[in-house]
Parts: C-alpha cells; sequence; structure tokens
C-alpha cells in the first residue's frame, strides 16, 4: 500500500528550522506538498535559512510569532525533535485540528525498505553506528539516520524494496511517532534522563517504549535482560523479544559468559567472539555490541560477517575513542564524557594504570561518584577548566592524594603534563566529566585537539 496517499491535498507545517525541520520541508517541497516552515527563535532569519537551504524558497517561512490563521491552513504538523509536545503552540495546533506528527513519522510514510531502529538512555549512538557498519558488509544498500545527526527526512527518498535504514532515534522523536513501525527494534536501556523534557520517568520510559508499539508478529524487539523495567516489557508486546545480557546466561539470545559472547537459539549454543578481540572497551560497549549482533543476527546476516566488522570496529569519535600509542602508553578521547555519569563508564573501562584528564565548565554537578569509581587506577589527576577546584576539593576529602592532583592551564599543557608522568603500560585518558564551554566551542573542537596534541608528541 502506497502509505502517502494519506499526504494527499494536505498542507504542512514544519515547526522548527533546525536540521530535522529542513530536512522535512525540502522532502515536503520536492514531493510537491505546500509548507509552511515556522521557528520560534528570532535569531535565525529568512535570509540565513534560504543560505542554508535554497530549495525553501518555495516554502511559506514564518519566524517568531504564529499566528492562528497559519495554523489554520495547515492539516499537518510536523515537529522538530527539539520541540517539547506541551508547548502552548503545539496545544493551538491541536485545538485547531492539526494532526501532531514528528519528522521520524513524516519519513516513515515516504519509507520504502526495511527499518532497524534503536533507542535507550545510554549508547544508542554507538549501536547505531555499528550495526551500521555491520550492515554495510553485508547488504548493498543502507543508510544511517535520526539522532546520530542525520535527519531521517533528509535520505529517506534514497530508500527501495531492498534498502536497509538504520535508525537512532531518541525520547523526543519517538514522542510524535504513530505508524511507525521498524522490522526490528532495540531498547537498550532506560535510566533518568531528559526529566525536564518528559517530566516524569513514566513518560521516559513511555515515549521509549512507543518504539515497539506498532510492531507485530514476525517482527523483532531486542531488549536488555537486566533492566527490570524492560524485561517486564517483554511481556506486553506483540513482536518476538529477543534479550541481552552482560550478568547472566540466557536459555535464548546473547549473553557475555566470561569472555565469551555467546549466541544461544534453539537450543544450540555458538560463540559470536571474544570480548578481548574488540577494539571497543568496557561492560556497557559489550552491551551495545551484543545488541547491535542480535539485531543483525534477527535480520539474516551470517554470524561471521558480523565477527568481521566487530572485532574492527572502533569507538564513535569522541567516546572512549582510541587515539594513538606511544612508547607504550595508550591515548583515549572521550571528550564526550560531559557529565560524571558518562565519564564514570571511561574510567571504568580502562583497564591500566590511568592517568586521567577532567575538569572544564562548572554545570554545578556533583563529583563523587566519578571519584569513586577510580578504584584506584588513577595514578595522575589532571585538571583544568572552571571546575577544577571544586574536583580537587572533592577528591582530596574523598582520600585521593592531593600530591597526585596537578593544575593544567590547557589542554596541551595537561598532555604534557601526562605524558611525562605515564609509564609503558599506562594510558592516558581525556574524560573531563564536564562541558567544554568556556575553553573551547563544543566537546568534538576539545576531543580533536586532544587527538592532535597525542599525535604530535615525541616518541
Ligand atoms: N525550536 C523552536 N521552538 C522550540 C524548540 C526548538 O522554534 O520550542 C527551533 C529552534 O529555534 C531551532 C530548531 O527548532 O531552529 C531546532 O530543532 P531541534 O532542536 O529539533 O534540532 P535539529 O537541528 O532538528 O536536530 C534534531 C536533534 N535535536 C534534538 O533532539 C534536540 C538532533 O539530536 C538530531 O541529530 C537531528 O535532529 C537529526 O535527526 C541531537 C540531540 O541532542 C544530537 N539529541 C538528544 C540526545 O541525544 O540526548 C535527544
Amino acid at each position: 500500500m502506497d502509505k502517502t496517499i494519506q499526504l494527499d491535498g494536505k498542507k504542512f507545517l514544519v515547526f522548527g528550522a533546525g536540521l530535522s525541520g529542513i530536512a522535512a520541508a525540502k522532502l515536503l517541497l520536492h514531493r510537491g506538498y505546500p509548507v509552511v516552515l515556522y521557528d520560534g527563535n528570532g535569531k535565525q532569519g529568512r535570509e540565513d535559512i534560504l543560505a542554508k537551504a535554497p530549495a525553501l524558497k518555495d516554502a511559506e517561512i514564518v519566524l517568531g510569532e504564529l499566528p492562528d490563521a497559519v495554523m489554520e491552513g495547515c492539516s499537518i504538523a510536523v515537529l522538530s525533535p527539539g520541540v517539547p509536545t506541551d508547548l502552548a503552540e503545539v496545544g493551538r495546533m491541536r485545538e485547531l485540528g492539526l494532526q501532531i506528527w514528528g519528522e521520524i513519522e513524516l519519513a516513515y510514510i515516504f519509507e520504502q525498505g526495511t527499518i532497524l531502529a534503536v533507542t535507550g538512555t545510554n549508547g544508542k549512538t554507538t549501536t547505531t553506528a555499528l550495526l551500521g557498519e555491520i550492515m554495510k558488509h553485508a547488504v548493498s544498500k543502507v543508510q544511517v539516520v535520526g539522532n546520530i545527526g542525520i535527519p531521517y527526512t533528509g535520505v529517506v527518498e534514497k530508500t527501495d524494496a531492498q534498502s536497509v535504514t538504520v535508525a537512532e532515534i531518541s525520547s523526543f522523536q519517538l514522542e510524535t511517532v504513530h505508524s511507525f513501525c521498524p522490522q526490528i527494534s532495540a531498547i537498550l536501556n532506560i535510566t533518568p534522563d531528559h526529566l525536564n523534557r518528559h517530566h516524569t520517568m513514566e513518560n521516559y520510559c513511555e515515549a521509549k517504549m512507543r518504539i515497539a508499539m506498532n510492531q507485530g508478529e514476525g517482527q523483532v524487539c531486542v531488549l536488555n535482560y537486566e533492566d527490570a523495567v524492560l524485561r517486564a516489557f517483554a511481556g506486553e508486546i506483540k513482536a518476538q523479544a529477543v534479550f541481552f545480557s552482560s550478568r547472566q546466561a540466557l536459555p535464548q539470545g546473547m549473553y557475555l559468559d566470561g569472555e565469551a559472547i555467546i549466541w544461544a537459539w534453539e537450543g544450540r549454543k555458538e560463540v559470536l567472539c571474544y570480548t578481548k578481540e574488540l577494539q571497543l572497551i568496557g561492560l556497557h560497549n559489550y552491551e551495545n555490541v551484543m545488541a547491535a549482533a542480535a539485531m543483525a543476527i534477527m535480520s539474516g546476516i551470517p554470524m561471521e560477517k558480523i565477527r568481521e566488522v566487530l572485532v574492527r570496529f572502533t569507538a564513535v569519535a569522541h567516546r572512549i575513542e582510541y587515539v594513538v600509542t606511544k612508547r607504550g602508553i595508550r591515548f583515549y578521547n572521550d571528550s564526550k564524557g560531559t557529565n560524571p555519569d558518562a565519564a564514570i563508564q571511561a574510567i571504568r573501562a580502562m583497564k591500566w594504570p590511568t592517568l586521567l584528564i577532567g575538569g572544564g565548565y562548572d554545570k554545578d554537578s556533583e563529583y563523587e561518584e566519578w571519584i569513586q569509581a577510580f578504584a584506584g587506577k588513577v595514578k595522575k589527576f589532571v585538571l583544568l577548566g572552571a571546575t577544577k577546584e571544586k574536583i580537587r576539593d572533592t577528591a582530596v576529602r574523598l582520600g585521593y592524594p592531593q600530591q597526585d592532583i596537578i593544575f593544567a592551564e590547557g589542554l596541551k599543557e595537561a598532555v604534557e603534563v601526562c605524558y611525562q608522568y605515564a609509564a609503558a603500560g599506562d594510558a592516558i585518558l581525556l574524560s573531563p566529566a564536564c562541558a567544554s564551554w568556556g575553553m573551547f566551542e563544543n566537546y568534538e573542537q576539545r576531543g580533536d585537539m586532544f587527538k592532535e596534541i597525542a599525535r604530535g608528541l615525541e616518541e
């Protein structure tokens, strides 16, 4: 059935002129539908938007205020993920009878092929990127889309009956899907996040679970067995639940047994790979590997093809990303460790004595749990940025030796100090537990600079 029939005669109000909104408006215009593109932020002018996307010259562009008259002329609103569904303007749209869709729902209407979709609080970018690589290794036409930074509506027109779309879908995006139905979905984990947007943990879980709500028999939902909410969720879905576990052997599914990642299916067991063969490190990453591999197996990819990608796949940039080894010292870039929780995963993943670079912009975070996670591994603790005193005081209070804490003026000095104190077999890890603002434009710039400095050090 041609899903686009339901769009006939409709006029669209695309809300948000960021990546998603611009891609959605372009898709609709290209298909001949009338479009109003609205953005509530007065900072971007019409000219700025047209400079980014000249094809939008045929859209009506409305900025700042959104008059009722504009809404009244439209039948479907397509929200960008960053637009809260309880915003006053969105409420008004509902009152005026507009259907409220998200950018993912719109893309789905145009999708021609198979969808594999990943959500979860942590690990979804790594899992999506890894699954994308596996699929590309085995299938000729694959695209990786969604929260990973590539708007789905921007590439959906390239899909056909043979293509596979691997999508990272956030809770923001899931709030506004209606008919979206992946062939295989995965929910990696659910822990509190984005509560300022969803208000309650219940709402947040509900949003995540929308990924599987339209799936039926013959479709698959991969779930983390160790997450109590997700384990219970398996009983509520029509799709076949396939579990993975990093803690215990499962009669059916994917699990970690010592260093072996095992696939158990219909009474047979097979070792997929050993963790020591992987470039990805840390238990959370083994969970990502298990989820991606389970999704690939369930879509019919042979184990050997999956294995070939698993052993060569390196981390997504800036997430415990291996950089280089110099004088036997490994450098890891975890600039994406912009909060203590993320930084805890990074330090836990280090299997070597570590010289840790931390500190940055002050978000009023607490650092106790991060420092407790050091577990005797951190040889030197080099601090920079606005939070350096606060982190030092916390560390010393928790018994971390003051003489091993060093303040650095900038990132270059921090890396050089670490290199001076490090010995062969150690690791140097940038994992700040703080945002980069104030010293860098963003975490990417901070991570890129770290990599450049590390690669430039004399052997
Ligand atoms: N806007 C309004 N009113 C609002 C909110 C936003 O007018 O109330 C306008 C802004 O002025 C801006 C535009 O909407 O011009 C921005 O839209 P957006 O925030 O949805 O951002 P996009 O550029 O469309 O990027 C979105 C995702 N952003 C968010 O979810 C906040 C990107 O995820 C995603 O990569 C991209 O679509 C492509 O699919 C980013 C993200 O931070 C990486 N995601 C969160 C996360 O990972 O934790 C969920």
